[in-house]
């Protein structure tokens, strides 16, 4: 890569900010540019789910659990009979569920895919290939992290409940929470040739009617002031399924940040005593995450954390919780954070997205304090893909193809006086550190350290930029993404 022009008097955080505001939940999509896909290690391991194909990037080994738990320490006290049968959860995030009558072709339908990463025509096809997961998984409870749907659409929730209704077969619980995307949506609409039509988009107090049977209908508590509640998985496992979303006199449009209010707090910490006092395990599960999941992700896109966060993972630890399960990112990532003035860990179970590659999806084994954690994707879907040789390939392609398109369009703004060619230079490198970083155990290309050195060492401009955001997106963070033991008793 040639020297890119670097004497800028632009803002570094404030560019940082504006590409990470667009990225996340409302980030742009496939062009037409036929982009070959150059990334490496930036497969999931598909030994459980089939062979990538072709044009897909080789798998990378996942870290056994073997290998987990020597990082984690936690080999030598894995008992997973010693108070029980153990508890198996199957955990999907950012379904992003579009209802197909509302339109999937003309201008103004592909106008939206053409802003968007994620997979929404497909999202019917991809919900009932999970419909099926379930079945063959068989797990014992379904836990969804949010964005169930693409923006609100009360005909897209009430199909979304009917899916789930398939899930619960055989007795099996599931349980939800809201999304941002979820709630009092301004962006709920339905497609027709050249034109969008608002539909209806539901309220709060909806959300908790459609899913009565996915956790608020049966739920031990509810926090009155949001969409929090407490359900008990099993005999003893409790979730404390929480609701991080702004709506109401709060919302703004496009808001997709996330807070606790200080009611909600309060509440969290009483059903958390009382978790305590009946000697019940808590896991809980959240929209936005609440550990970091690359260096500086809160400087870079702040509104994918809880605001406070660290407060609020000091308030779960301290109460007990050693894991949450979030979504939001679309990335298949664990971190393990020490909140400030506590003395225990938590860690930070996030959940990519099954409608942006890779799709993936997470099987869970609970033991007493042991989570045994395992990811899969999935890998077909009954859908026309266009000639692509199957689903995966289809994924990735819609999706790298989309971010190198999405990232010089949006650094290359005129307020960050970047020219064409510069953020032409940089996105390639960015995108392919977002595809890996979303598959998870990212490892970096042997020659992206040079790259990195260099623009590091120019010290400003869009070299530095592209330094640091390199070099944090491409390193992961403890422990292993895909596979692994977390042992929630010596956190
Ligand atoms: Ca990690
Ligand atoms: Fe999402």
């Amino acid at each position: 890569m040639s020297r890119l022009a670097s004497n800028r008097s632009w803002s570094l955080p404030g560019l940082l900010f504006a590409v990470g505001a667009t990225w996340g939940c409302s980030d742009g999509g496939p062009s037409p540019t036929d982009a070959t896909a150059s990334v490496d290690g930036a497969t999931p391991s598909s030994a459980a789910d089939g062979a990538p194909s072709a044009d897909v990037p080789p798998p990378i080994d996942a870290p056994s659990f073997a290998d987990a738990a020597v990082v984690l320490g936690s080999a030598q006290t894995f008992d997973g009979t010693a108070t029980g049968a153990p508890v198996h959860l199957l955990v999907l995030s950012d379904p992003h569920y579009y209802d197909p009558a509302l339109g999937t072709t003309g201008a103004a339908f592909e106008a939206y895919t053409a802003r968007d990463r994620k997979l929404i025509a497909e999202s019917d096809a991809v919900m009932r290939a999970m419909v099926a997961a379930v079945q063959t998984e068989n797990p014992q409870v379904v836990l969804i992290s949010g964005d169930l749907t693409k923006d609100g659409e009360q005909s897209s929730h009430n199909r979304v409940a009917a899916y789930l209704r398939q899930m619960q077969a055989d007795g099996r619980k599931v349980f939800v929470v809201p999304g941002n995307h979820d709630i009092e949506n301004d962006g709920a609409q339905s497609y027709a040739g050249d034109l969008t039509v608002p539909v209806p988009a539901i309220s709060a107090a909806e959300f908790s009617t459609i899913y009565r049977d996915m956790g608020y209908g049966a739920a031990m508590a509810r926090d009155s002031g949001s969409l929090s509640y407490v359900a008990e998985m099993a005999p003893g496992l409790w979730l404390l399924a929480l609701d991080s979303c702004i709506y109401g006199d709060f919302r703004a449009p496009e808001t997709s940040s996330g807070r606790f209010t200080d009611q909600t707090k309060t509440w969290i910490q009483g059903q958390l005593a009382l978790a305590a006092s009946r000697g019940a395990r808590v896991l809980a599960m959240m929209h936005h995450g609440v550990v970091e999941h690359f260096a500086n992700q809160a400087a870079i896109f702040p509104e994918y954390l809880v605001a406070e966060r660290d407060a609020v993972a000091a308030l779960l630890s301290n109460g007990g919780v050693g894991a949450v399960f979030t979504g939001h990112f679309h990335a298949n990532d664990i971190t393990r954070g020490l909140p400030s003035g506590s003395a225990r860990a938590i860690y930070d179970i996030e959940t990519g997205s099954t409608v942006t590659y890779p799709c993936p999806y997470r099987v869970v084994e609970v033991s007493s304090d042991m989570l045994i954690v395992s990811t899969k994707h999935v890998t077909a879907i009954d859908y026309d893909l266009g000639g692509a040789p199957d689903f995966q390939s289809y994924a990735h392609k819609s999706l790298r193809v989309g971010l190198e398109a999405l990232i010089p369009e949006l650094i290359a703004q005129a307020k960050y006086a970047i020219t064409d060619s510069e953020a032409a230079e940089v996105s390639p490198w960015l995108a392919d550190g977002l595809v890996a970083h979303y598959a998870g155990d990212e490892v970096i290309p042997l020659d992206v350290p040079a790259e990195v050195q260099t623009w590091l060492a120019s010290g400003i401009g869009v070299e530095l930029l592209a330094g640091m955001m390199l070099q944090s997106i491409w390193t992961d963070l403890e422990p292993p993404d895909n596979s692994g033991i977390l042992n929630l008793a010596t956190r």
